[in-house]
Parts: structure tokens; C-alpha cells; sequence
């Protein structure tokens, strides 16, 4: 008999500081011009180019992004900075990838009538790492007093949907009884803050699941997991080249690609038919059909992206019932985006109602989680 599988609560720690979009390009602009006084000379001569400044009106339109939390927000917006400043923890305190884990992690925890000694899987999946090891995971189950064991795992944007199969199969197989998994997504220590074409897509946040068996599940609000499908396919299209070769290969630490970057046109029109299409097959193996969905919790990086994926799926155009947006307000933030929309969007569900949580992004990588409210 196969083990039915629950996601029983989710949590979320959300940073205090926010961003707006005119404070974030009035700082940019400002940047830019000290850029432009600085090497006046080289500009006048042609052999560099001049930067162009940012726009409000262009990133609501581009994007649909209108603000973003983030961890630490003075140095960001620092035009002689332009990224946050962490002060640096000793080895004998809790990190601050773990700390923010912890807090989204006691949110879904109490939400899943569980505590951390409840759990015995410990899952940190996201699109960086703060260190190379120990293993995240594994400091975040001492923070929370777990038991059992913990890894980490990086699928860029579908580290949360490649985290809850991955969480899924564990209970499945009884390798696992509870399994927390945690999204400490800190884009903003590794996006450019100093590049206009990508400025303004992130923000911070930490999203938390619990995954667990039916059978042990207790809290009120449960979610069937009635399928999960990943799918990868290289891309250099998102790219981010910093890693331990860095020194060894004596590049610049600064250099730009060591940063987030992108071909977000060719991201936008590579990766839509492939998350409608992905979605479709999931579906049909699962005898459903897109339209009979009830709600799409999907990654959050461009409006149109999502208004598009929908569209060649249900073939019409639907608002904010059907497909909830939290990109507004958090920006993208890369795997935890779907997530977020999950958490946000469920309560005015009824039993029976399918949904599908679906992240596409950086590999490239699609996960889709199909899930029926109980
Ligand atoms: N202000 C004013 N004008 C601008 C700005 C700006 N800030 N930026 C660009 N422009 C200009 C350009 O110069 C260009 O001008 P021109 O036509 O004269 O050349 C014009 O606006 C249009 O530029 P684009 O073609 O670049 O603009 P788009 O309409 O394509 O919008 C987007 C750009 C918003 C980036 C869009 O392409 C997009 O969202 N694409 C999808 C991207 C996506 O989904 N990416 C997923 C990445 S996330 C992921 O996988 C996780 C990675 C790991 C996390 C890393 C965390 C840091």
C-alpha cells in the first residue's frame, strides 16, 4: 500500500527592511552618475560607455516588481557600495542562512501541530549557500532541535519544488518520518545591484515545508501531495560563476560574472513553453486537466512569464484568483517564490480542490507538486 503524503503546514520569515522601486533606482541613478563623473574622461573618449539611468515606470512594466524585503538595507542603496553589509559571525554563533531558517521553521512547525524534535529530515534548499560546510541543513537541525539527519541541495529557482520530492519519496520510502524543508534565499548578497537590466528582480525571504505521512499528520489544514514531476535542461542563459576555483583560478572575486546575470529575453521565451508544457504532462498523468486546476502557485519571476504559462494552459487570460501574485511585494525570490504564493493563497480553498505549486528557472529547472486540499 503506498504511503499517502501531506505538506501539514508552511512558514515564512520575512525580512523588515523594503525596498521600493524609486528608493532602489534613486540609488542607482545616483551610483550611476558618480560612475559617469569618475571616468568622465574615458566617456568623452569613447572607450567607455556612458550608464544610463533606471526607471520606475520600466520595472513595474518589465517585471511586475514594485518592492522587495531584504536583510540589510543600508548598504544596498549605498551608491558608493551597492550591496548589503552582514557583520561577520563568530563560528560559535548561529548563522544568518540558519537563523532565518529557524524562524520560518518554528512558523511551520506550530502550523503542523509539530515541534523540531518531531522532525528527523532536515532539507536546506536553495539557490546559494553562505559556506561550502558544514552542511547548512545540519546547523539548522540543531537550531531546532531536530533529530535524524540533513543535507543541503541547490536547484537555483526549484530548489523548493526539487526539496519537497525530494522530502516526498523519504516518507514515502520510511527513510523519513518528518521531514522540515527550509528556503533561506539571501539574493541579495549575490545579485548586482550595480547592473540596470537586473537591479531590481530580488529580494529576501525564508519559506519553510513540513512533509509528513497522513497517518501522523494532526493539523488542520493538509495537502495531499498527489504527484511531483522535475525536469532539467543546461542552460547558460542564468548564470553565476562564483565558486571554491575562484582564488586557484586567479580570477577577480568582483568580477561580474561571479554575480547573478542573465539573458532574461531569451529566459522569458525558452522557459514559458516549457513550464506549460511541463505542467500539461504532469497533469494528464494524473488524469486532470489544466483547466479543472483550481489554483497555480507559480514561480515568481515576471508577471507576464505567469500570465503566459496560464495562457497556453487554460487558453484565457485569469487574474489573481486563479494564479495569486506575491511578486509585487517580495520581488523574486528564487525558490522561494512559489512557495510564498502557497502560503498566502490557500486559506479560501475547500477539500477537494487541486492545485499546482510550480517553480521554473536557473539549470534550466521545472518542478511541479500537485496537491489536493483534504
Ligand atoms: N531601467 C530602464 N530601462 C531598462 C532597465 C532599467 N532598469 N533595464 C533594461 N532597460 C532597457 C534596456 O536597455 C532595453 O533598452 P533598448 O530596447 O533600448 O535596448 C529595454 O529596457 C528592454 O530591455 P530588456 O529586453 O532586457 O527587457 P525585458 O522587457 O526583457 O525585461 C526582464 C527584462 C524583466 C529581466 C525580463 O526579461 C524577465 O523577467 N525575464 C525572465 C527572467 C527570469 O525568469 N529569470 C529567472 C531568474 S531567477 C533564477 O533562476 C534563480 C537564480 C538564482 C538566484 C540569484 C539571486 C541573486
Amino acid at each position: 500500500m503506498t504511503t499517502t503524503v501531506v505538506i501539514s503546514g508552511t512558514g515564512i520569515y520575512q525580512p523588515e527592511h523594503i525596498i521600493t522601486n524609486a528608493e532602489l533606482v534613486e540609488s542607482y541613478n545616483a551610483y550611476a552618475d558618480l560612475q559617469n563623473a569618475k571616468y568622465a574622461s574615458d566617456i568623452a573618449n569613447g572607450s567607455r560607455e556612458a550608464l544610463t539611468h533606471s526607471n520606475v515606470a520600466f520595472i513595474e512594466k518589465a517585471s511586475g516588481i514594485k518592492q522587495r524585503y531584504v536583510l540589510e538595507k543600508e548598504g544596498v542603496l549605498d551608491p558608493t557600495r551597492m550591496y548589503p553589509r552582514f557583520t561577520p559571525r563568530g563560528n560559535d554563533e548561529l548563522s544568518l542562512m540558519a537563523e532565518i531558517a529557524a524562524k520560518a521553521a518554528e512558523q511551520a512547525l506550530a502550523a503542523a501541530g509539530k515541534t523540531g524534535a518531531d522532525v528527523d529530515m532536515v532539507l536546506c534548499s536553495s539557490a546559494n549557500m553562505q559556506r561550502a560546510y558544514p552542511a547548512m541543513a545540519i546547523e539548522i537541525q540543531q537550531a531546532i532541535g531536530a533529530g535524524g539527519f540533513g543535507f543541503d541541495m541547490n536547484v537555483a529557482c526549484s530548489s523548493a519544488t526539487f526539496g519537497i520530492e525530494q522530502a516526498v519519496n523519504a516518507i514515502k520510502a520510511g527513510t523519513a518520518k518528518c521531514v522540515l524543508m527550509v528556503n533561506p534565499e539571501i539574493t541579495s548578497a549575490h545579485l548586482e545591484w550595480r547592473d540596470r537590466d537586473c537591479h531590481f528582480i530580488f529580494g529576501d525571504v525564508c519559506t519553510a515545508v513540513v512533509v509528513e505521512a497522513a497517518s501522523t499528520a494532526t493539523s488542520v489544514d493538509q495537502w495531499e501531495v498527489l504527484g511531483t514531476k522535475l525536469a532539467t535542461q543546461f542552460s547558460n542563459n542564468i548564470r553565476n560563476n562564483f565558486g571554491f576555483m575562484n582564488s586557484a583560478e586567479d580570477t577577480e572575486p568582483d568580477a561580474r560574472d561571479k554575480k547573478f546575470q542573465q539573458e532574461g529575453r531569451k529566459v522569458f521565451k525558452e522557459v514559458v513553453p516549457m513550464a506549460a508544457s511541463h505542467i500539461e504532462t504532469h497533469l494528464a498523468s494524473l488524469d486532470r486537466a489544466p483547466q479543472n486546476v483550481r489554483r497555480y502557485w507559480l514561480h515568481q519571476a515576471n508577471l507576464g512569464m505567469n500570465q503566459l504559462v496560464l495562457k497556453k494552459l487554460v487558453d484565457r487570460e485569469v487574474g489573481n484568483d486563479i494564479a495569486p501574485l506575491i511578486l509585487d511585494e517580495y520581488a523574486n525570490t528564487a525558490s522561494a517564490g512559489s512557495v510564498i504564493a502557497f502560503h498566502a493563497h490557500r486559506s479560501d480553498l475547500q477539500a477537494g480542490d487541486v492545485g499546482v505549486i510550480c517553480s521554473f528557472g536557473a539549470g534550466y529547472s521545472i518542478g511541479s507538486v500537485v496537491v489536493k486540499k483534504l
